[in-house]
């Protein structure tokens, strides 16, 4: 790996501090980052705190105690920030991925000073792997910095690339990682089959997620149901020609449901399996599903003991995740019972009744071909959270509506969100009724 040496230098002040404070994003590649950063710097004996952040504001600045560490490092966010941190830091460093960030300032690692692209080559755990790898060399650092990567989906065809795929090769020298081809749904080795279906949030399958006759259908289509009738299998028990059965049945099941033939074979890709570990830490792809968990519970405890292999942490991790998974699928299943139909807009309201993180699996569920999916819940100070999926042109749709009734938002063609004054929910869902039916 060739490492430039403004990157070296750019690192120097970690290199130098005796305590760094590590401040990042709520999801699997914020917790990866956190977690494959934190290898590094304590191999090195040095004392490591982790703050993990719903969103970060530059406001917050008294809340998240910066004056007791000699450097600060955020991870998966602050990037479009830099100039109003640095009024009230001096040692600090952003490893980031998202746009809207000065690719001058200094004080910024973004994979587009490498050449790299921000959504697919590197992740900003991709990225603080390496500098974690540059202050003490390590390999399984770099397996455990594809996690993040994974959990924002960096997959072409399937499979890692750019400096992830490097990251692959890598590890796969070493011995700390194995790579095959199949089903990369999350859980496969460690839950029995009809959950892996049932609790499935990576991605939420239609008719299947929080569906217990759905599941039970795909498996009785598969031939499944006959040969285990009690469903106390596991993926990795059944023979080669079960699995083909089962990968037929669930890529028709999702045809009909409105999935297209590419989205249904990304399901089959290279499985990243970690050598020495067992659990939900088997897979790079499992292990995202538990470090989103454990960062969407704001759990920054379990970061540290979780990516230094600390014996007894799995067990407290998987009961986070899976209270975490009941919470998600008793939110599809109360947002496919109580849904309001607007024709092209499906949206349930889960104020009050859930946790915020179950907004985008909830839009998801509620997706469909020619339908937007979107589900509102809390947020602070009088605002609501609104996620969206499906659809086309969402990002400029929604930040539009937002913007006109005094909220924010933004994110992707297919999966935007908002955040809007809860008085003003009624109008911001008109809007977008008007400029989705204006695409129709
Ligand atoms: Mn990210």
């Amino acid at each position: 790996m060739e490492v430039p040496v403004w990157l070296r230098k750019r690192i120097k002040p970690l290199r130098e501090a005796r305590s760094v404070l590590i401040v990042t994003h709520h999801d699997a590649d914020g917790v990866s980052s956190a977690g494959s950063l934190s290898r590094g710097l304590l191999s090195l004996g040095k004392e490591v705190d982790i703050v993990v952040l719903r969103q970060f504001y530059p406001d917050q600045v008294e809340k998240v105690p910066y004056s007791d560490h000699d450097s600060v490092v955020f991870t998966d966010l602050a990037g479009r920030y830099l100039q109003e941190i640095s009024n009230y830091l001096d040692s600090f460093l952003v490893i980031d991925h998202h746009d809207q960030t000065d690719l001058n300032d200094q004080h910024l690692v973004h994979p587009l000073l490498l050449g790299l692209n921000p959504d697919v080559d590197a992740s900003a755990s991709t990225l603080s792997a390496l500098v974690s790898h540059l202050l003490s060399p390590d390999e399984k650092t770099l397996a455990y910095g594809l996690v993040g990567a994974a959990g924002d989906r960096q997959f072409e065809g399937g499979r890692f690339k750019g400096l992830n795929r490097t990251f692959v090769t890598e590890a796969l020298k070493s011995g700390v990682l194995t790579v095959y081809r199949d089903l990369t749904l999350p859980g496969l080795s460690s839950k029995l089959l009809p959950e892996v279906f049932l609790y499935s949030t990576d991605p939420v399958l239609p008719g299947l997620t929080g569906n217990a006759e759905g599941v039970y259908d795909l498996l009785e289509r598969a031939g499944i149901v006959s040969l285990y009738p009690s469903g106390r299998i596991r993926y990795s028990e059944l023979g080669l020609e079960e699995k083909r059965r089962l990968f037929t049945a669930l890529h028709l099941h999702l045809l009909r449901q409105g999935w297209s033939p590419s989205d249904t074979l990304s399901l089959i890709g290279e499985v990243y399996e970690l050598n020495g570990n067992y659990g939900y830490k088997s897979t790079v792809r499992s292990f995202a599903v538990l470090s989103n968990a454990v960062g969407k519970n704001l759990r920054e405890d379990l970061i540290v003991p979780l990516y230094t292999d600390e014996v007894g942490v799995l067990d407290e991790a998987e009961s986070v995740l899976s209270e975490y998974l009941r919470t998600l699928y008793r939110a599809v299943v109360h947002g496919r019972e109580h849904y309001k139909d607007e024709g092209v807009l499906v949206w349930a309201d889960l104020r009050s009744s859930f946790p915020p993180y179950v907004s985008g699996a909830v839009a998801e569920a509620l997706s469909s071909e020619g339908r937007v999916g979107m589900c509102v819940v809390e947020d602070e100070g009088g605002y609501v959270k609104v996620s969206l999926r499906g659809g086309r042109r969402l990002s400029a749709i929604v930040s539009a509506a937002a913007e006109k009734v005094g909220g924010e938002g933004g994110g992707h063609d297919r999966a935007a969100g908002a955040r809007i004054p809860e008085e003003k929910l009624e109008e911001f869902i008109s809007l977008l009724l008007k400029e989705l039916q204006s695409l129709l």
